[in-house]
C-alpha cells in the first residue's frame, strides 16, 4: 500500500509492539508528530512530552530496563538530536535495548550548514551500536525493522535512526510484517543471507563448557561474580539461581548484576569493587576460581586489572566476544548468551558444597554506623525496602545515594534496580524511574537521588505531574556533590573544591511549585511517616531527607588499589 513515510514509521513501530514514545518536537520532526494526529496513532502509541529531550532519552531507556522490551525515543534535528547524546551514551553503556529516532534537515539542504543540521550519526557513532541516516523513502520500512533486531539482539543498545525531512513527507509502498518475518525480508534478511553472521547468538562451545565443569572439580574456593549480562539476557535469572545452588559457592555481585542473586540469599556476599563488600572484595583476593557472568571487570569492579583475583583461574562467560581479556586476564572463556551457558552447565554439574571457605568468605562482616539519633543513609533504605516489602523498583541517580542504595536494599530481581552503571551519569534518575513506572505502571517505582542529580534535570517533575506518574522521590540531601567531597576528603586533603551545594531551590517548595506533594525528613520517624503517606498517596512525591554532609560510603577501595586495600573500612 502507498504511504507517506511518516506514516509507515508509526506502522512500522506498531509492528514491533511499540505502546510508548517519550519524545520532544520541533520543526523537522513536525511531519512525525503531525502523524500522532492526523490518523490517530496517538490512541495506539502513546507519547510523553518530556521538559527536554535528555529527560526522554533516560526515560526511553528506563523503560527498556524495567520491561526488557525495546525503548523508543523522538527529537528534532539540531539541538533537540544532540540533547540525547548523554542518553544514548548511557544507554550504551549498560547494553540497554532502545531506538531513538530524529529527524535532520531535508537532504537539498544538507551540508550548507542549514538552520539545526547536524551531523548526528556522526556525532552518535562511538555510542551506539549502529546508526542510519535514511535518505530513501523505500528504505524507511527495512531500517526501521533492522534497526529493532539490533537493538534487542545480542549484547543489546542504542541504535538512532536519523530521517531526512524530505522522506518523512514522501510516499513508498509499505506491508505489514509481523516480527517474525522480518529476518527472512528486505534489508535484514538479505544482511543475514549474505554474511554468516545471524542475530541470534551462537550455540556455546560444548568444550569449553566440559572444560570449565574440568575447572570446577579441581577449585576449592570457587567464586561466583555476576554482571549485567545476566540481567540482560532473557529467562537467565532462573537457570542462574539453579547454577550457584548447586555450585553452593558464594555469589558477588556488579553494580549492573544487582537483582540476579537476591540480596537476602545466604550465599550472596554483596557488591564487589570500588565500594563493593569486604565479603566480595576478600573472595576476589581468595578465591582459586573466579566464574565471572556477563561481567567485563570494568575499573569499578576491578580497581587493580593485574592483582585482581590474583591467586584464581579466571573464567569469563559472555556474549560480547570483545569483552574477553579486555580489562583483566583470563584462564579460560566461553561465549554465549548467559541464560544458554548456564543452562548447559546445569546439566551437567554436581553438587558441591564448600563449608570451610564459606565460612572463611563470611566472616568479613559490614560495619554498620553506631546510632546517634540523627537519620542516616542506611535508615532511609531500610525504611524504603520495608515499607515497600523489598518488592518496589528503585531507580538511582549517581554518587554517594546510588552507593548506598546499591548496598542497603535487597535487590531480587531483574530491573529492579535502575541505575547508570557505566557512564555514571547524574541527571538520569528522574527520567529513567518515569520511564520504569510507565512501562511498569503496577510496580512500586522509588528514585534515590542525590541533591546534586535532582537539581539536574528536576525539570521532569513537570511531566510526572502532567502524566500521573506517581514515583517516590527521596532525595538524599547532604547539601554537598557527596562522592566528590568523599574524594576530596579523603584524597584530596579536605580541600572541598566547588562541591558545596548551599543554595536553593528549598525541594518542598519546589515540588509544590510543579504541583505535586513535598514534605521533609530529619529523623528516621519523619521519613518512615513521609515515604507511608507518599506510597498512600498515589501521586509523585519529593521527600527532602536531611542527612550529614560528612557521611561517607564504607568501604572504599581507590581506583589503582588491590581488592583488599580499603581506604575507608
Ligand atoms: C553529568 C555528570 N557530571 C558530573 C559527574 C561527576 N560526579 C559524580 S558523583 C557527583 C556528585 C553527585 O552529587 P549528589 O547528586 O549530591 O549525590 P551524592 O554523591 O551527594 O549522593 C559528581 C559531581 C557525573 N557523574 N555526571
Amino acid at each position: 500500500m502507498r504511504m507517506k513515510c511518516s506514516q509507515i514509521l508509526m506502522e512500522c513501530l506498531l509492528e514491533q509492539g511499540v505502546d510508548t514514545v517519550f519524545g520532544y518536537p520541533g520543526g523537522t520532526i513536525l511531519n512525525i508528530y503531525d502523524e500522532l494526529e492526523l490518523h490517530g496513532y496517538k490512541n495506539k502509541i502513546r507519547h510523553i512530552l518530556t521538559s527536554h529531550e535528555q529527560g526522554a532519552s533516560h526515560a526511553a531507556d528506563g523503560y527498556a530496563r524495567a520491561t526488557g522490551k525495546v525503548g523508543v525515543c523522538f527529537a528534532t534535528s539540531g539541538p533537540g538530536a544532540t540533547n540525547l547524546t548523554t542518553g544514548i551514551a548511557t544507554a550504551y553503556y549498560d547494553s540497554s535495548p532502545t531506538v531513538f529516532i530524529t529527524v535532520n534537515v531535508a537532504e537539498s539542504l544538507m551540508g550548507k550548514d542549514t538552520f539545526q543540521e547536524v551531523d548526528m550519526t556522526g556525532i552518535s557513532m562511538p555510542i551506539t551500536k549502529c546508526n542510519y541516516l535514511v535518505k530513501d523513502p523505500d528504505q524507511l520500512a527495512d531500517v526501521i525493522r533492522e534497526a529493532f533486531a539490533i537493538a534487542r539482539s545480542g549484547r543489546p543498545g542504542p541504535v538512532l535512526i536519523d530521517i531526512t525531512k524530505n522522506v518523512t513527507s514522501s510516499e513508498a509502498d509499505y506491508e505489514y510484517l509481523p516480527v517474525s518475518e522480518h529476518g527472512r525480508h528486505g534489508r535484514l534478511g538479505a544482511m543475514l543471507r549474505r554474511s554468516s553472521h545471524d542475530l541470534r547468538t551462537p550455540e556455546p562451545d560444548h568444550s569449553d563448557i566440559d572444560k570449565l565443569l574440568g575447572m570446577i572439580e579441581e577449585a576449592q574456593r570457587p567464586l561466583i561474580l555476576v554482571g549485567g549480562g545476566v540481567i540482560r539476557s532473557k529467562g537467565a535469572v532462573p537457570e542462574f539461581r539453579r547454577f550457584f545452588e548447586t555450585l553452593n559457592a558464594p555469589v558477588a555481585s556488579t553494580i549492573m548484576g544487582g537483582g540476579a542473586c537476591p540480596g537476602n540469599h545466604p550465599l550472596f556476599t554483596g557488591m564487589i569493587g570500588m565500594h563493593g563488600s569486604h565479603a566480595s572484595n576478600y573472595a576476589s583476593s581468595a578465591c582459586d576460581l573466579l566464574i565471572a557472568i556477563g561481567c567485563r571487570f570494568s575499573d569499578r569492579v576491578a580497581t587493580d586489572p593485574v592483582s585482581f583475583a590474583a591467586q584464581a583461574k579466571i573464567v569469563q562467560i559472555d556474549i560480547d566476544r570483545s569483552e574477553i581479556d579486555k580489562n583483566v586476564e583470563t584462564d579460560h572463556h566461553i561465549i554465549g548468551d548467559a541464560r544458554r551457558v548456564l543452562e548447559l552447565i546445569n546439566e551437567k554439574l554436581p553438587a558441591h558444597d564448600y563449608p570451610a571457605w564459606k565460612a572463611d568468605v563470611f566472616s568479613h562482616k559490614e560495619l554498620i554506623p553506631a546510632e546517634d539519633g540523627k537519620l542516616h543513609p542506611h535508615h532511609i533504605l531500610d525504611a524504603i525496602s520495608e515499607l515497600t516489602g523489598g518488592q518496589a523498583i528503585i531507580a538511582t541517580d549517581v554518587g554517594q545515594h546510588q552507593m548506598w542504595s546499591a548496598q542497603y536494599y535487597h535487590f531480587s530481581r531483574p530491573g529492579q534496580l535502575i541505575t547508570s552503571g557505566g557512564f555514571g551519569t547524574m541527571g538520569f534518575g528522574l527520567g529513567a524511574a518515569m520511564g520504569a513506572k510507565t512501562g511498569c505502571p503496577d510496580q512500586t517505582v522509588v528514585l534515590c537521588t542525590g541533591d546534586g542529580c535532582f537539581r539536574m534535570n528536576c525539570h521532569e517533575l513537570a511531566t510526572l505531574e502532567h502524566y500521573h506518574i506517581p514515583v517516590v522521590i527521596v532525595v538524599f540531601d547532604n547539601g554537598t556533590l557527596g562522592m566528590v567531597r568523599q574524594w576530596q576528603h579523603l584524597i584530596y586533603g579536605e580541600r572541598y573544591s566547588q562541591t558545596d551545594l548551599d543554595r536553593g531551590p528549598d525541594f518542598v517548595k519546589l515540588a509544590e511549585a510543579y504541583g505535586l506533594h513535598g514534605a521533609r525528613a530529619k529523623s528516621v520517624e519523619e521519613f518512615r511517616a513521609a515515604f507511608q503517606d507518599a506510597l498512600d498517596r498515589g501521586t509523585a512525591c519529593v521527600i527532602d531527607c536531611a542527612i550529614d554532609k560528612d557521611a561517607m560510603v564504607h568501604p572504599m577501595v581507590p581506583g589503582g588499589a588491590a581488592a583488599t586495600d580499603f581506604l575507608l573500612d
